[in-house]
């Protein structure tokens, strides 16, 4: 009998250790869409619910790409996701969770797809006490869906059953804040550039990657011609995530984009593949064309 309650007693231990949860620091991160000032993504874990990451206002920021950097943590088993404390823009409906480890940092395995989240102001936790996330490095939130086509996250908290630093290889610097600026978007060049039918003389398709937006493409100025079609090379075989398209900035308003259709072709494939609709709702802003991810 007493040796029956004492492993009753164990395995109560048992569960204890494995349902604990100690907070895990959050050594850095990065979100993929540009943030809105003052609401950059280390708002998401500064402690504090009256700051958040929040993309920004005059973007559409659907798909976003959240990832947290951890080093020396042993596990994770709980994620406990906590949106903004009133107002519904930019919480996370639709989620799907990546991860690395330190012995694969850029080797993502897909965690759980999928997760289904309602749009409230409530917390939204991910128990992962089955199977927790063991030496992780990154892990990736793939926002899918969110509140108004934003992203806002007012704190994230990760937690382990385990207490301790992960031992470090002797030989690996251990990355800091710094090193994952390499993570951040980089401008893709564009090799060449082609449009049909011709543009307007003197407003040719070149000026719509001059990198100057002074200078604009126009098409002819009879009008029509629909669709155009604006075609863009690159060389560099480069992973595109979206497009940056910049309306005429001299107060006209002919020409701006209102719908169109995004279609791509890669250095294997030899028809084009249609990609997505897009409709900027002929706006005068800047507009995000955000390409679907995974
Ligand atoms: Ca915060």
């Amino acid at each position: 009998m007493k040796k029956r309650l004492l492993s009753f007693l164990a395995m109560l231990l048992l569960c204890a250790i494995a349902n604990a949860q100690n907070p895990v620091t959050i050594t850095a991160a990065a979100s993929k869409r540009p943030s809105q000032p003052g609401a950059e993504i280390s708002k998401a874990y500064d402690g504090s619910l009256t700051t958040m990451y929040h993309s920004n206002w005059s973007l559409n920021a659907m798909p976003d790409t959240v990832d947290f950097y951890f080093v020396g943590v042993k596990s994770i088993n709980k994620v406990d996701y906590t949106p903004r404390q009133s107002g519904p823009n930019g919480i996370w409906t639709t989620v799907d969770v990546y991860y690395t480890t330190s012995d694969a940092p850029s080797v993502f395995v897909s965690k759980q797809s999928n997760i289904s989240w309602a749009q409230t102001n409530a917390v939204k936790t991910i128990d992962m006490t089955a199977n927790p996330i063991v030496k992780p490095y990154i892990v990736r939130f793939v926002i899918r869906s969110a509140g108004g086509n934003f992203s806002s996250c007012a704190e994230i908290n990760f937690s382990s059953a385990e207490t301790g630093a992960a031992v470090q290889p002797l030989d690996c610097d251990n990355p800091i804040a710094e090193d994952f600026s390499t993570y951040s978007d980089v401008k893709l060049a564009i090799s060449s550039a082609s449009v049909s039918p011709a543009a307007n003389a003197g407003e040719d398709i070149s000026r719509t990657y001059d990198n100057n937006t002074a200078t604009l493409y126009h098409s002819n100025y009879a009008g029509g011609g629909f669709p155009i079609s604006l075609t863009y090379n690159f060389t560099t075989n480069p992973t595109i995530d979206y497009i940056s398209y910049v309306p005429r900035q001299d107060g006209g308003s002919n020409g701006i984009f209102g719908t169109g259709e995004i279609w791509y072709k890669t250095t294997t494939q030899t028809t084009l593949t249609k990609l997505m609709n897009f409709d900027t709702g002929f706006s005068t802003a800047a507009y995000q064309i955000s390409f679907p991810q995974h």
